[in-house]
């Protein structure tokens, strides 16, 4: 799943032909995202601003006999061969990616879905394990074909939420809802401010002379799971503690000697300043909130790392607006936004300086708004 250069050219023709001479009866397409600030907020029911990516899950679907659905990926290995009727553990379904096709699978059965027997070809260019939602963009394209295909009518916040749940089911892992409403309600050239209790999201543009631009560190995100379980935890007891629901509800006063929930309640704040700045075009103010954010989730969230905080410096020096770690943390990618014509000089002179430093390869690329998962009867 990891493809750095750019999405794919010829993937239909290479997904028909793993399809085995069967005919597709759909595609569908789910983009994976950045998220431009608000990390470690959804699950606070709090606010985010991430963009949908031109990176993307592509799942070519045909019918088959048997009750089986069979899925091959284009980047990974194995066949996932599950019971069409959701009768398999996500758990311990292997290959392991299987898991996130047998959880998909399992929630829209439980939904009420008959799902016909089915051969499906996927591939991704969202880089996997960076924080840019590889996870979310397939489980969102699966839930999506799916839910579709055994007939369910679901608006898009249910497939997010359902999206949301094959996730949980396949990992564990306690996340929020942001990562699939960004995939599936992603408009070209917007990024989208998501408040996570109301689900209510807004395009706002991104003007076209400033560039997002995102540098992978080289950095694995190992211990991103458990330690992302144990932040949340820590959010709930703040909130438990405070006699609040979550923390979206609490005050910088509650919360001033907790750096933790201190971490959330700015956040918000700094999410909705960014807001405000992107739709009055005050560009000057986006950067200051970018690095405060970093200094939020590296000082009080503590989720960052030495080479994250790096290579936000190296941006920074090299003429970003400003820099971030983006997603859960403790490794993976950093997001900067600069002017669009210094974008080129900006990341190559932040590379060099972020490699000679930690001797890591750095993976840049420039992300582009882009259109939300959507199902199409031909490539
Ligand atoms: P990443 O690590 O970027 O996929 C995770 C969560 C999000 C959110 C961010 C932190 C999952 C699938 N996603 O995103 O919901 O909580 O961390 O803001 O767990």
């Amino acid at each position: 799943m990891y493809q750095h250069d750019g999405p794919m050219d010829g993937r239909p023709e290479q997904l028909t032909a793993a399809l085995n001479g069967a005919t597709p009866i759909g595609w569908w397409r789910a983009p994976g995202r950045v998220n431009l600030i608000g990390d470690h907020t959804d699950y606070c029911e709090g606010f985010v601003l991430p963009m949908a990516i031109d990176r993307d899950c592509l799942l070519a679907v045909a019918e088959a006999d048997g009750g089986r659905i069979r899925v091959r990926s284009l980047e990974l290995d194995g066949v996932v061969d599950l019971d069409a009727a959701g009768r398999d553990d996500p758990r311990t379904v292997e290959p392991a990616w299987g898991r996130f096709v047998a959880g998909a699978v399992q929630v829209v059965n439980e939904r009420g879905a008959s799902l016909p027997g089915l051969d499906i070809a996927l591939s991704s260019t969202v880089p996997a394990g960076s924080g840019l939602s590889s996870s979310s963009a397939l489980a969102v394209a699966l839930t999506f074909a799916l839910a579709q295909l055994g007939e369910l009518k679901l608006d898009r916040r249910e497939i997010a939420r359902d999206a949301l749940d094959a996730e949980v089911r396949a990992t564990g892992v306690p996340g929020g809802l942001m990562d699939q409403l960004a995939s599936l309600y992603g408009e070209a050239d917007h990024a989208l401010l998501i408040d996570c209790r109301s689900l209510d999201v807004e395009a706002i543009a991104i003007p076209p002379d400033l560039a997002v631009i995102v540098v992978h560190s080289g950095l694995p995100r190992t211990l991103a799971d458990s330690e992302y379980a144990q932040r949340r935890a820590d959010c709930e007891r703040a909130a438990g503690g405070l006699g609040l629901p979550t923390l979206r509800d609490a005050t910088f006063d509650q919360v001033r000697d907790d750096p933790r929930a201190r971490h959330v309640v700015t956040e918000n704040e700094r999410v909705l300043a960014f807001a405000r700045a992107l739709r009055d075009g005050s560009i000057n103010e986006l950067g200051p909130l970018l690095n405060a954010s970093h200094a939020s989730l590296r000082d009080d969230f503590e989720v960052s790392t030495p080479e994250l905080d790096q290579l936000v410096h190296a941006l920074m020096e090299a003429g970003a607006m400003g820099a971030r770690l983006t997603g859960a943390g403790f490794g993976g990618c950093v997001v900067a936004l600069t002017a669009a014509k210094r974008a080129q000089r900006v990341i190559s002179d932040a590379t060099e300086r972020y490699q000679g430093v930690t001797r890591l390869t750095p993976i840049p690329f420039v992300a582009h708004g882009s259109e939300g998962a959507r199902h199409s009867l031909a490539p």
